[in-house]
């Protein structure tokens, strides 16, 4: 039924044999060396899959997690030991729907009850592998699906492997009985998976009334896009059925282009009291296999067959992974920015606020027109501006307001904006989280507010800008001309006057045009002021002081961020992964197409069935 090349042509096998021992990696890990063979290949592949994390929440990262936990499993559990091992006897894996006679039909090829059998679906739920006795050791030894433990009993744990020993199985092939593919039980399924990625050769067994359901054919397409060898069995038809229901499953086949594949139809029958098929009903298949085994070149072109399918999977599977790699880099970016863009919004909204002069209101007015007005700020005016003082004393309430007052009323203004400002970054941040699947799996209650502690935080950034002013105005006091000027005030209330230019305009008050728009004791004040303080020198004093408390701001609303930015970095993947999968898998193909791997394809099969299929 199906006619391949001649594998004993083709001798990529030892030559890979070969390279496996002339490793000089070293110390290194295999990725970084410059040793180019497939095994070093696989081990670099196995480093980047291990380090790739899909942690963000994205359509793609669950699939990504599994298909990662999956190829790392196969390079463990068949890709790595087959390679070292191509003359390993071949192993057959037997899967398929629960209660189709798996089990039964393991036991009546290898003519022992090696692996129960029974009415209780599913029943079997650890694995089996029955080999002839010679090939134990191969087996025990743990290098093939390393991750499962062997036991000598009967196991119901998923993680075990149960050896037994068949001599009337040739040397050469084993069976390994899998739990079903199908189950209603997620630990048998996620290990049938498993345990076929680990097969040489995959025989299915289905039966006339469960073949056309959707799972095997979902494992039978991924079967075929690796290249695996597959050989499918019909079980318990009725004989009635059997070319009817034979001839629509063929159909199936070549439909999925699995027409290759050999298949062997059984007639439903009785079991003796062993609970074995008799010989008649098993004679085709037993036939089948006998030749398999018996053929050492047939073996090995099954084996490489299926060795290079898996190989040549990798590639294409392996950029599966690294496109949901660069999806969480930009969702993990793309949360980035919308927090940057709240808080931005918040930065922006200071900075407006300095150069709208609304700060310039309420209490800080009234305490700014009050400490002018008590005349601590007027005891050494020059007499020209005297008739200002005049009007200011004038318009004020006359009652004295302490500096302290003043600084107090700048403090608790700039505070209530950086709270306003934080609420509503906030907010935003938060709520443009929670519109990403991403995000809003990252988000916490809290996170929807400012931090607890921002209050104190704003409040001592402001206190420490004040006293900053204070320092400039000090420092300024270097120069010549403005120390002349300012001598006779105190330094703090020249501070404060720099804070109220601050608030008042960006370009501090250059005309009485500007100020004109508020009360008619703020244009006092602020020409005042403009008298005061409307040279060069206090501009520049002002512009730092300016810019200084937005440094401050800025500051502060990072560390308001970092609450948000913290958690997508401690979730962000690594920015090379995608480059790295890609460099693996690219190396991964390139030893295979050196090593002959993939010319190597083509099994010659005995033929399946051929008088019902
Ligand atoms: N009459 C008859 N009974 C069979 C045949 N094959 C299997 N059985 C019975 O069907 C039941 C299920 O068979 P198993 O071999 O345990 O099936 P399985 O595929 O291994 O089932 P799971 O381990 O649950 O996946 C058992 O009671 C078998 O004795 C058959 O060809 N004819
Ligand atoms: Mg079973």
């Amino acid at each position: 039924m199906t006619t391949h090349g001649d594998p004993a042509t083709q001798s990529g096998a030892p030559a890979v044999a070969a390279r496996t021992g002339s490793t000089d990696a070293g110390e290194d890990p295999p990725a970084t060396t410059g040793d180019d063979s497939l095994p070093a290949a696989l081990a670099g592949l196995r480093a980047a899959i291990g380090a790739a994390r899909f942690p963000l929440v994205l359509p793609s990262a669950e699939p990504a997690r599994r298909t990662g936990a999956a190829l790392t499993d196969q390079l463990d559990d068949y890709l790595i030991p087959r390679l070292a091992r191509l003359d390993a006897p071949l192993l057959v894996v037997v899967g398929g729907s629960t209660g189709a006679g798996k089990s039964t039909l393991v036991n009546s090829l290898v003519q022992a009850r090696v692996s129960a059998a029974g009415v209780l679906r599913p029943t079997t739920r650890s694995p089996v592998l029955v080999c002839n006795p010679a090939d134990a050791a191969w087996f025990r030894q743990g290098e093939l699906l390393p991750g499962l433990t062997r036991t000598n009993e009967p196991s119901e744990d998923p993680r075990t492997l149960h050896l037994v020993t068949a001599p009337a199985l040739p040397a050469g092939l084993a069976f390994l009985d899998a739990p079903d593919i199908d189950s209603v039980v997620d630990a048998n399924r996620a290990l049938a998976g498993q345990l076929l990625a680990a097969a040489d050769l995959w025989l299915f067994v289905t039966t006339a009334a469960r073949y056309a359901d959707a799972v095997p054919w979902e494992l039978l397409r991924s079967a075929r896009s690796r290249g695996a060898v597959i050989a499918m069995v019909l079980d318990r038809v009725p004989p009635e059925a059997a070319d009817e229901v034979a001839a629509h499953l063929s159909e199936m086949l070549a439909a999925q282009d699995l027409g290759a594949a050999p298949l062997f139809v059984l007639p439903e029958t009785w079991v003796d009291g062993q609970g074995l098929l008799p010989d008649r009903v098993t004679a085709p298949l037993a036939g089948w296999f006998a030749r398999l085994a018996a053929d050492a070149d047939a073996r090995a072109a099954v084996v490489r067959q299926t060795l290079d399918g898996a190989l040549a999977s990798l590639h294409p599977t392996v950029e599966g992974l690294a496109e949901a790699a660069e999806e969480q880099v930009a969702a993990a970016d793309a949360l980035d920015e919308r927090v940057r863009a709240a808080y931005r919004g918040a930065h922006r909204t200071v900075e407006q606020g300095l150069r709208d002069g609304r700060l310039l209101r309420g209490e800080v007015l009234a305490r700014w027109q009050e400490f002018v007005g008590t005349g601590e700020f007027f005891r050494t005016l020059e007499a020209r501006i005297g008739r200002l003082r005049d009007r200011v004393v004038a318009a004020v309430t006359g009652r004295p307001a302490p500096a302290a007052e003043l600084r107090t009323a700048i403090e608790s203004q700039l505070v209530t904006l950086l709270r306003g400002v934080a609420a509503e970054a906030a907010e935003n941040a938060y709520t443009g989280w929670k519109a990403h699947p991403a995000g809003a799996a990252l988000l916490e209650p809290a996170l929807a507010h400012p931090a607890d502690d921002l209050p104190e935080r704003a409040e001592r950034m402001v206190r420490d800008w004040q006293r900053g002013v204070l320092e400039l105005v000090r420092a300024e006091g270097g120069d010549k001309r403005f120390v002349a000027r300012t001598a006779a005030y105190a330094v703090n209330a020249t501070g404060l006057a720099v804070m109220i230019a601050v608030f008042a305009s960006t370009a501090f008050i250059p005309t009485g045009l500007e100020v004109a728009t508020g009360a008619g004791t703020t244009v006092a004040a602020q020409a005042v002021l403009q008298a005061i303080f409307g040279d060069q020198a206090v501009r520049t004093l002002a512009n730092k002081a300016r810019a200084d408390l937005l440094d401050r701001v800025r500051a502060l609303l990072d560390d308001e961020a970092a609450r948000f930015l913290t958690r997508t970095e401690q979730a962000r993947p690594a920015a090379d992964t995608a480059a790295e999968l890609r460099r693996a898998a690219g190396r991964v193909e390139a030893a295979r197409h050196r090593s002959g791997f993939a010319e190597a394809t083509g099994a010659t099969l005995p033929a399946g069935d051929e008088g019902l299929s």
